[in-house]
């Protein structure tokens, strides 16, 4: 339990890209996982790119660690599809019979850990616990089968129920689609005091008056929402819920990620995010207190939705720098197109809290539609709560060269659809896996080794 006023951090958890990284068009409503569908992957350099970015921001002198990926291909799910026989054989006929659901199978999508769960820190909670609850992502099947193994990586990280209380993910079904963090944002004055936690949802389930995306689905609804806010004791003057603007959805923002992020008393976002923008606006800074907090709204003059989406402006991570000023952890595609990089450099000369924007490539993920928020968690955590959790997943110099070696040695740099029915990537995969549970600590998480 956090009852004093020691130091509080935010640590970045970033996934790391899978063995199996491939690219299959899973995600309607998705553009860039469509767009890319078929084409071949490198999954070492995607690794290899998301752990640059984890170093470089450990470098910064921010808190880093790192999430494992998941088994993949889920031969468990398999089976339970009704594939049998040894597990190479489950692969080999569910490639041959159904190779569609075999691709879902195979999906490295849990290195968007964005989506893993949502967390609040302790000093939101009532019970002063630090509360996760692994996301159900139910809209889409290759990520539905997710939530068990994450909550048991959450579990043997954030072990000591003194400090942490871990909630199993929402009941499957589109009614209470959870997407976990990649809809939730905290606002904060510092870190270790009671922020507001903000929920964004694409639609109402049990009410159909309301209005909701026509073109592609809503993957996160409001009582799905709510219902993570009461299981983690919040506050109701400090929750605020407000509703995606259903037409940003029909134009690829699949989350709320894509359209706009917050960091402290700090809210980026683009004009067209929000219905009732307003008055989300306003719920926001009541919530928040006294305290102005800086909105920085992007206008579509400056930069189109079409250019949100294909650049990922808004998936950039917005950080708290040593210095107390705040970064903006933008993908390449930010650099690549001339109105975005001009909005940035304005951004950084406009009066609030940004003073600089780092660049990383992380291509790999991007043409799947990750950018870097994606790619992290963030964990609120005070200095014994960080004690008191797993020591092996943060980032340090030996870590970080840990596991590029680990990368180097286990990981294809090409791999299209036909190759994941090759028994041997489930050889190779399951041996890596093997072996990062030694390095991260973390005993047997994964269904091959319960
Ligand atoms: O759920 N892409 C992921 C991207 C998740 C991005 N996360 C956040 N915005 N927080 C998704 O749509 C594509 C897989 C494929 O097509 O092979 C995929 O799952």
């Amino acid at each position: 339990m956090n009852t004093n006023s020691q130091n509080t951090f935010e640590v970045n958890f970033d996934g790391l890209v899978g063995p199996t990284h491939n690219y299959a068009g899973l995600s309607v409503g998705n553009v860039a996982s469509l767009k890319n569908a078929a084409q071949a992957s490198n999954p070492k350099q995607g690794a290899l790119q998301g752990l640059a970015k984890m170093k470089a921001l450990s470098d910064m002198g921010l808190k880093q660690a790192v999430l494992p990926p998941l088994e993949r291909p889920d031969v468990h799910v398999l089976r339970q599809l009704g594939f049998s026989g040894s597990d190479e054989q489950v692969i080999t006929r569910a490639a041959k019979e159904a190779p569609s659901v075999f691709a879902a199978t195979c999906s490295a999508s849990s290195m968007w850990t964005a989506n893993a769960c949502t967390i609040s820190p302790s000093s939101d909670t009532q019970d002063r616990k630090v509360h996760f609850t692994a996301a159900n992502l139910s809209n889409k099947f290759h990520r539905s089968i997710e939530a068990p193994t994450t909550s048991r990586v959450l579990e043997a990280i954030f072990t000591n129920s003194e400090y942490f209380s871990h909630h199993e993910a929402l009941p499957m079904g589109d009614h209470f689609g959870d997407e976990g963090a990649a809809n939730h944002t905290r606002f904060c004055q510092s870190y270790g005091e009671q922020g507001v936690e903000f929920f964004v949802f694409g639609k109402y389930a049990f009410d159909n008056s309301k209005l909701f995306p026509k073109k592609y689905p809503a993957r996160q609804t409001f009582e799905a929402s709510q219902a993570i806010a009461r299981l983690h004791q919040l506050n109701k003057n400090k929750t605020v819920f407000a509703q995606q603007n259903p037409d940003v959805i029909d134009a690829g923002v699949f989350h709320n990620d894509v359209i706009a992020v917050g960091n402290q008393d700090c809210l980026f976002y683009h004009e067209t995010a929000f219905l009732n923008s307003d008055k989300v606006i306003d719920d926001l800074q009541t919530a928040f207190g006294e305290s102005p907090m800086h909105f920085i709204k992007v206008p579509e003059s400056s930069v189109s939705i079409f250019d949100a989406v294909h650049t990922y402006l808004f998936n950039s991570q917005l950080v708290t720098l040593t210095d107390g000023t705040m970064a903006i952890i933008a993908p390449g595609e930010c650099r690549e197109n001339a109105n975005v990089k001009a909005y940035l450099d304005s951004v950084i000369a406009g009066d609030n809290p940004i003073s600089k924007v780092e660049i990383y490539d992380v291509k790999q993920s991007m043409q799947n539609g990750g950018g870097p928020a994606c790619l992290r968690q963030r964990v609120v955590l005070s200095e014994s709560e960080m004690n008191a959790s797993n020591q092996a997943v943060y980032i340090n110099d030996a870590l970080f060269g840990t596991l590029n070696n680990w990368v180097e040695k286990h990981y294809r740099d090409s791999l299209s659809e036909s190759d994941l029915a090759d028994p041997q990537l489930l050889v190779e995969s399951r041996t890596a896996l093997d072996e990062l549970t030694q390095i991260l600590n973390l005993d047997s998480v994964y269904p091959f080794q319960l």
